[in-house]
């Protein structure tokens, strides 16, 4: 596949979908003889909700178990005849995998079947790209595109261009075939230096929030589970809220109140998925670094799912992917409203999973619980002080304004009296001037 390809593969599919005329699409998984055929339907089902998401509208689904997988074409004779002969009844425009198909596969399957074929990566990529709004976003996912069509890029030149060229290895096709490539390259060293500097003002923003000595959470989970809706019931922030996969890309960050009057910050972030693409983990990495930064994690579970226990593991996969599963954990057992039978769902879960508090993000219910159970967790970076300052002690009474949060300030004489929540470090650094 050439870039020009690929391109215009994204654009038709995009001008599909903003003329309303929802692509028409066939589901094919293939199981392994080890995997459960539950789970295989399960994920089946997902990648259902993946292609609604991404706009299109699903025909037919079906579940292949080869005995080998065809190297060429992925899946056997028997299941492309059985896909040629819905197509033949059906006017589908699109065919997704539920696996990760090979550049040769995609191209073959497409030639067998004359429409066109993509993976589960390649949707949930193009999720991503309708759904990016801000800058960096929009680099992240470009970034995370390019790299998975970098190894896609193939032709006659594929294996002589890392001999290094020379003989034979000239000619129109191939020069194209390199053109691509160092395109593709250039613009990918082009993506990771912007990112690079978001990366570098988003640093500066969170020095200055561990400057004011202010902990932060993070609302992590898997995709639908209700982490925004969360974000929007703790603190009003009007975060968008979507019975759709992948709502959220980019992270909102607000102020809460905990009951013992503290404030801290909480962050929404991306959801995760069940085999969520490693080039959207790598591109995506600033946007983990907030988690990386936080001082607890709340585990948003959709505890009405029948696959919890499935969405519990890819999260915690995650965690340990991106370098965070030491971090503390609240499991948050949300949307308890739907349950018929609330108590014994709940109380399984909570036999199972430490640190557990049911909520409904929806109505409200459990969310004093929740904060409670932040505050007997979260570390207690701040402490109230009082101190007393000669008046010329300007310079340290400024740094008292920048990073904490001054309560009282009077002049008493030549002396200043200052009460003030700040940072223990600081508090330590001043305790001469404690009274
Ligand atoms: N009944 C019920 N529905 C909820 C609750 N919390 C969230 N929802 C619904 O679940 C759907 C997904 O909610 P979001 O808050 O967008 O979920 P998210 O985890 O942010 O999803 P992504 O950003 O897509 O990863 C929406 O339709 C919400 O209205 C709840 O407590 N009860
Ligand atoms: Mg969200």
């Amino acid at each position: 596949m050439t870039i020009k390809t690929y391109c215009k593969r994204q654009r038709n599919f995009s001008e599909d979908k903003t003329n309303t005329s929802k692509e028409k699409t066939i589901l094919i998984g293939v199981k392994r003889q080890t995997e459960e055929k539950g789970k295989a339907e399960a994920s089946l089902d997902e990648l259902a909700k993946l292609a609604e998401a991404a706009g299109a509208s699903v025909l037919y689904k079906t579940i292949q178990e080869p005995r080998q997988i065809n190297p060429s074409l992925f899946i056997g004779k028997g299941k492309l005849k059985e896909i040629k002969d819905i197509l033949h009844l059906q006017d589908a425009d699109l065919i997704v995998f539920n696996n990760d198909l090979t550049s040769v596969q995609q191209r073959n399957l497409e030639g067998e079947l004359g429409v066109k074929v993509i993976d589960r990566t390649g949707l949930i990529l193009d999720i991503f790209a309708q759904r990016a709004k801000s800058k960096e976003g929009k680099l992240q996912v470009e970034l995370a595109q390019l790299n998975y069509i970098l190894p896609r890029l193939v032709g006659k030149g594929d294996s002589l261009s890392r001999l290094g060229g020379g003989i034979g290895t000239r000619g129109p096709g191939e020069t194209q075939l390199e053109v691509d490539r160092r395109k593709v390259r250039d613009r990918i060293t082009k993506i990771k230096k912007e990112l690079e500097k978001v990366k570098k003002v988003r640093r500066l923003h969170r020095k200055r929030r561990t400057h004011i000595a202010c902990s932060t959470i993070s609302i992590i989970g898997y995709t639908n589970a209700g982490k925004s809706t969360l974000l929007n019931c703790l603190s009003s922030a009007g975060v968008l809220v979507e019975d759709r996969l992948f709502a959220t890309l980019d992270p909102t960050i607000r102020k809460i109140k905990l009951p013992n009057n503290r404030e801290i910050l909480v962050s929404d972030t991306v959801g995760f998925i069940n085999k969520l693409p490693h080039q959207l983990i790598a591109a995506f990495k600033a946007t983990f670094e907030e988690v990386n930064e936080s001082d607890i994690l709340l585990h948003v579970i959709d505890v009405t799912s029948p696959y919890v226990d499935g969405h519990i593991h890819s999260v915690n996969n995650a965690l340990k992917d991106i370098g965070v599963s030491h971090k503390p954990v609240i499991h948050i057992l949300n949307k308890t409203d739907k349950l018929k039978n609330n108590n014994s769902v709940v109380s399984y879960w909570k036999r199972l999973l430490d640190n557990c508090v049911a909520i409904s993000a929806r109505t409200g219910k459990g969310i004093d619980d929740l904060l409670y159970k932040i505050e007997g967790i979260i570390p207690d970076k701040q402490k109230m002080v009082r101190l007393r300052f000669p008046a010329n002690a300007g310079s340290l009474i400024s740094k008292i304004h920048k990073n904490g949060r001054i309560t009282r300030k009077d002049y008493v004489g030549e002396e200043v009296i200052i009460e003030a929540e700040i940072d223990r470090k600081l508090a330590r650094s001043l305790e001469a001037f404690s009274f």
